[in-house]
Formats: structure tokens, C-alpha cells, sequence
């Protein structure tokens, strides 16, 4: 039978660990993979499980995410589907920010008041997997859970960054720690299978994706002021509640940080990717762009989107946005290029960078880039080198960033030619 779900995408905070690429835009509208936004990762998951009530929580409205979920998702009058913003701006209690997830998700439970609902799903926005949903509510109804939480099996360094919990045979979570210190998580090891055990991923780590029946979430956040669910209200539900661990066996990663996207993203290009874009569909806008040209460019493991212009030498482990244009003699390895919003008219593409205009959109000539990403609308003049790694210090500039050895070259940022970073 199908449940009555209605889903809380948990679309960001303040964005810094994603910073640049959220300098200008809010999170869930960070472009992923040459063609998709962030935020589609998890309304497509809610679609593709038959879930199609979805509020999206986010810090500030956008108009590129604005217009990306209204030329995305359109349901038909017939439907009572829909993908709602909410932004912390626009509440009239006051222009406070959302302080923390569950401070979001309380300042915002008013929107459910006109959904026809009995479970409420909340998911974060940056996170890279494909799950059907409706397996976890299936298992919450089927065990009389109160709060379940997804739960997938990680290794002693990532989990510091996670809530790790130890469950009972009987899936019941008995205890939680939010983001334990390398030394504390030793003490948090549980019982994995052996796949699990040979790959040293022996700690049960909540995925941030909660199932809470419809009363019991509202009871929640109205008996405890905290703001954060990880902190403050997982903890408290495990004290009061039945909450239960639905061990979720396929791939997933967190996406929060500038290296982890940059590794999402570059991970794509493998033979047999982890995350699989030719499995269940992702959707997105549609958009009516030609398919891309490309002259003289050997192409490796590389993912070219809609609408590109390349006449670059070698493009190596990348993905290549829409609209993307690269100039001949040009060697790309190991980045992440976003694309473009537009195309420049012929004439300036020819003239622009030949005298002091700044150079045309995209990359030009004979340029070396490798292990960057570089964000939309960037001119990245001839005879750029770009050459990202660990032997250069984490840094802030003008335009660029570096973060774990990964150049990150902002939105419309000008690089002249020959510059070398
Ligand atoms: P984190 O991901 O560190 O841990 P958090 O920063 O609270 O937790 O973010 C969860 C999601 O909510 C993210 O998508 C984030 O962008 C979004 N978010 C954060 N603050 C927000 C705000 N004020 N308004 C709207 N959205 C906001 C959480 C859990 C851990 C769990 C990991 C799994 O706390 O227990 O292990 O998720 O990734
Ligand atoms: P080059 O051909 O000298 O390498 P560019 O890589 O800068 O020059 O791109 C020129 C090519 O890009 C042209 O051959 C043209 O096909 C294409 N092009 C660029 N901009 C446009 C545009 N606005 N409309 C159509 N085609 C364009």
C-alpha cells in the first residue's frame, strides 16, 4: 500500500563548506555533474519512489534555483504533486536565518498544515545516492517505528563527520553520538557483515534521512528548543521514542565539502561509476540545446553535456557542462567544468580576447588544466596553466580558490592570458 509521505529536502545551511560555488547562488542550486543542480539528487530519489509532495528548506531563494524547479518540475493539474521553496528570508516571524536543521524544519511546519500526510521524510540536499524511499517507510510502518533513520556502514576516519549509533537485534537505536572525535569513535564499533568488516567500515553512521511519524515529529520539536537534529533532537527521540535503524546497503556520499564534491563529480567518469547516471532517472530541466560538436579532441573517460563547442587536444577523467566551449590545443584532466548560461555571439567569440577585452567565455588555447573546477561562466583565456594538487596551500584569491589540492576558479571569473596558478 502506498503511504502518505511528504518530504523536507534539507536544502543548506550557510553554504560555507561549499564556498566559492555557493558565493552566488544558494546550495541546492550548485550545478552537479555538467547538467543537473544538487537539489535534483533527492527530489528525483522522492519522485522515483512515487513521493511527489516535496518542500525544498533553504537559507535564501535564489532566482537560478527558482527558475530551475519551476522549469523542472511541473505537475500536472491532475496531480496534487509539488516541489515548494522555503527560504529563511521570507518567513514573516522575521528575516532570522534557519540556526540549524531542526530550527528549519520547525519554522517551516506550517506549510504541512494543508498536506494530506502521515509520515514525514526529511533528507539532506547534499548527498550523492539513489534510494527508494519507499522500502524505508514500508519498514517504518511494518515495525511500528516512531523515528527511523537510515543508516550505512562507514570507516573510523569518516566517521567523525557523521552521528554514529549502536542498534539491538531488533534494529532499536539504543545510543547516538553526534560527530565523535577520533578517539571517542573507537568505542562505537558494531557488529557489520564481513563484506562490511574486510573494508574496515565498522561504524553504523546515520545518513541524515529520518522518517518521523506525522504526531511525533510536531511533538518533537514543540518539547525540545534545540536546533539541530544530530545534536539536539535524535538524541532526545532515542531517550523517548522507538527509533529505528534501517541499514541502507548501496553507494552513498556526502557531498558538503568543495573535495568530496570535486570526487562525486570526477567519480563519474569511471568505467563502471559508483554512482550510476544510466540507472534510475535524474531529473532535471529540459532543456532545448543542440548536441555538442567537437573537432580533433581526444576524449577519455569524459562526460560531455548538451550544447558544447570543443576543440580542445585531450579531455581526460572530466566532465564537461552544457554550453561548454574549448579552444584548440587545449589539454583538460581530472576537472569538473560546469558549463555555461549562454552563448556569446560569433563575432566576440573571434574578436574578444585579441585585444584588452577579457577573453571569451569557456577556455581558450593551448591551456593545461587539471584537478579543478571551474565554475560557470568563467574566461579562461590562451595559455592558461592550471595545475591543481597537494602541493599547493589551501587558499583565497580574487578568482580562485584552492581547497585539498582543488583549484577552484569562481562563477564568471576572468583569467588572463598565460597565467599560471
Ligand atoms: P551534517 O551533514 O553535518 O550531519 P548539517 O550540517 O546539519 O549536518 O546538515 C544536514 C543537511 O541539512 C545538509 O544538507 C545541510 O546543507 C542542511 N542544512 C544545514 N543547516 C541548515 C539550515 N539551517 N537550513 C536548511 N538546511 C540546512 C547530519 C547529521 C549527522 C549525519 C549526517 C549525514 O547531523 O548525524 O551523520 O548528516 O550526512
Ligand atoms: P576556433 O575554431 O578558432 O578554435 P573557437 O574555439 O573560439 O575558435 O570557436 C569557434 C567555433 O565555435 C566556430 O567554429 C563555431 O562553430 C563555434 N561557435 C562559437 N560561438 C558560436 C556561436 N555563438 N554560434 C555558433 N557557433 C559558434
Amino acid at each position: 500500500m502506498a503511504h502518505k509521505v511528504v518530504s523536507i529536502v534539507l536544502g543548506g545551511g550557510r553554504g560555507t563548506r561549499l564556498s566559492p560555488l555557493t558565493e552566488q547562488r544558494s546550495k541546492p542550486a550548485v550545478p552537479i555533474a555538467g547538467k543537473y543542480r544538487l537539489v535534483d539528487i533527492p527530489i528525483s530519489n522522492c519522485l522515483n519512489s512515487g513521493y511527489n509532495k516535496i518542500f525544498v528548506l533553504t537559507q535564501f531563494n535564489s532566482a537560478s534555483l527558482n527558475k530551475h524547479i519551476k522549469n523542472s518540475y511541473n505537475f500536472s493539474i491532475f496531480s496534487k504533486g509539488f516541489v515548494d521553496i522555503l527560504a529563511a528570508e521570507q518567513t514573516v516571524e522575521g528575516d532570522r536565518w534557519f540556526e540549524g536543521t531542526a530550527d528549519a524544519v520547525r519554522r517551516t511546519q506550517k506549510n504541512l498544515l494543508n498536506v494530506d500526510y502521515d509520515y514525514v521524510l526529511i533528507l539532506s540536499g547534499d548527498q550523492l545516492y539513489q534510494m527508494d524511499y519507499s522500502q524505508l517507510i514500508d519498514f517504518h510502518v511494518d515495525n511500528g517505528s516512531d523515528v527511523t533513520i537510515a543508516t550505512i556502514p562507514v570507516n573510523a576516519k569518516d566517521a567523525t563527520a557523521f552521528g554514529i549509533l549502536k542498534a539491538n537485534e531488533e534494529n532499536e537505536i539504543v545510543s547516538f553520538t553526534e560527530k565523535p572525535d577520533s578517539q571517542e569513535v573507537l568505542n562505537w564499533s558494531s557488529e557489520v557483515s564481513d563484506d562490511m568488516e574486510k573494508q574496515g567500515r565498522r561504524y553504523l553512521a546515520s545518513m541524515g534521512i529520518y522518517v518521523f511519524s506525522k504526531g511525533i515529529l510536531k511533538d518533537l520539536l514543540t518539547d525540545n528548543p534545540g536546533m539541530d537534529f544530530g545534536k539536539e533532537i535524535i538524541p532526545d527521540a532515542i531517550e523517548t521514542k522507538k527509533v529505528l535503524s534501517y541499514q541502507f546497503d548501496g553507494y552513498w556520499t556526502d557531498i558538503g565539502t568543495i573535495k568530496s564534491f570535486f570526487d562525486a563529480n570526477i567519480g563519474l567518469t569511471d568505467d563502471i561509476p559508483d554512482f550510476n547516471l544510466f540507472n534510475e532517472t535524474v531529473f532535471t530541466r529540459a532543456r532545448m540545446l543542440p548536441p555538442s560538436k567537437i573537432s580533433g579532441t581526444t576524449l577519455n573517460n569524459t562526460i560531455v553535456s548538451d550544447g558544447c563547442i570543443l576543440n580542445g587536444d585531450k579531455l581526460e577523467r572530466s566532465v564537461i557542462g552544457i554550453r561548454s566551449r574549448i579552444g584548440k590545443g587545449t589539454v583538460i584532466k581530472a576537472t569538473y567544468m560546469m558549463g555555461i548560461d549562454y552563448y556569446e555571439p560569433l563575432e566576440d567569440v573571434l574578436t574578444l580576447g585579441t585585444t584588452q577585452q577579457p577573453p571569451p567565455v569557456g577556455v581558450g588555447e593551448r591551456c593545461y588544466i587539471e584537478n579543478a573546477i571551474l565554475d560557470k561562466n568563467c574566461r579562461i583565456g590562451n595559455d592558461v596553466r592550471i595545475k591543481g594538487g597537494l602541493h599547493l596551500e589551501d587558499g583565497d584569491y580574487e578568482t580562485h580558490t584552492i581547497q585539498d589540492g582543488v583549484v577552484v576558479v569562481k562563477k564568471n571569473a576572468i583569467i588572463s592570458n598565460g597565467t599560471r596558478i
